[in-house]
């Protein structure tokens, strides 16, 4: 831990999601390099909730030069001192040992509990959580099947990309079709995984792109729900320590 004399400075954790990182936005990734190479530095832990990259096709990617700018920062940051774990997104599930080994980073599974400064704390993508949104989870079903995933990445690279843009094309009309409820996460399903994990007073997830803290009841029990932003128009991040969490914009 970083410290001046009794004080410490790095006590506190930082949480971001949604990032969707791709060479097509360069400012979005210029913008988290430098998140990584300035405020990060100062953290205890950085936490990524998942979809990092707009599309990750396989591990093969990090050969890709756009994300190995991602990956050294992310590496260079843990040699710092900073601890960088990730959960994967429904975009970027497909990260495998290749990438958490170059970068340096711990996969954690979704759903994860950590200690947060003595807080039990539920960490989530949170697209598991969209039960409402039917179609998508047939699809989530099939793709996160180990032999769908050891089949599609049997195939090319440059075969796997045409098939993520098809999805890509077919998500994007089917979303405008379906409405702000379906695409939101589903209470019952909230209440469901609090309670199968004895009622974590803190949940933190993203996916849903709506930022917001909501406080929430579950059989007695209270519980704060975070909800991270994208990073489509502006970086933000959770800062969370001791006293609580905050909602931090770049
Ligand atoms: O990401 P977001 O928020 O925009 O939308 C999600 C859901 N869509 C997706 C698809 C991804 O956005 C893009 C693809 C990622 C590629 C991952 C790489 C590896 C897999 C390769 C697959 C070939 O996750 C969207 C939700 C929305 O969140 C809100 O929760 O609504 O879900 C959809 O729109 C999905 C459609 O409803 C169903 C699509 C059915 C496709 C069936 C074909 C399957 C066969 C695949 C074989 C090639
Ligand atoms: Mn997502």
């Amino acid at each position: 831990m970083k410290s001046t004399g009794d004080i410490a400075i790095s006590d506190f954790d930082l949480f971001i999601s949604d990032l969707h990182l791709c060479a097509d936005r360069p400012e979005i990734t210029a913008s988290f390099l430098d998140f990584l190479r300035n405020s990060a530095t100062q953290a205890r832990s950085l936490y990524i909730l998942g979809d990092l990259f707009e599309y990750w096709a396989g591990d093969d990617e990090v050969e890709d030069s756009h994300h190995q700018q991602v990956i050294f920062a992310l590496r260079d940051l843990t040699n710092s001192g900073v601890a960088v774990y990730l959960l994967h997104g429904n975009r970027d599930f497909l990260i495998g040992s290749d990438f958490c080994n170059i970068a340096n980073v711990t996969l954690l599974k979704d759903p994860t509990i950590i200690d947060l400064f003595g807080t039990k704390t539920l960490l989530s993508h949170g697209d598991a959580l969209c039960t409402d949104d039917v179609a998508y989870q047939t699809f989530r079903q099939q793709v996160r099947d180990p032999k769908w995933q050891a089949d599609f990445l049997n195939q090319s690279l440059a075969t796997r990309k045409q098939q993520v843009e098809a999805i890509r094309q077919r998500s994007e009309q089917e979303k405008s079709g379906k409405s702000e409820t379906i695409m939101d996460v589903n209470d019952e399903a909230v209440a469901a995984l609090l309670k199968s994990h004895a009622y974590p007073p803190l949940l933190i997830h993203g996916h849903t792109h709506r930022p917001n803290k909501h406080t929430l009841q579950i059989d007695g029990h209270s519980t704060t729900r975070w909800v991270l932003g994208d990073w489509y128009e502006q970086g933000s991040y959770l800062l969370c320590n001791v006293n609580g969490c905050q909602s931090i914009g770049l």
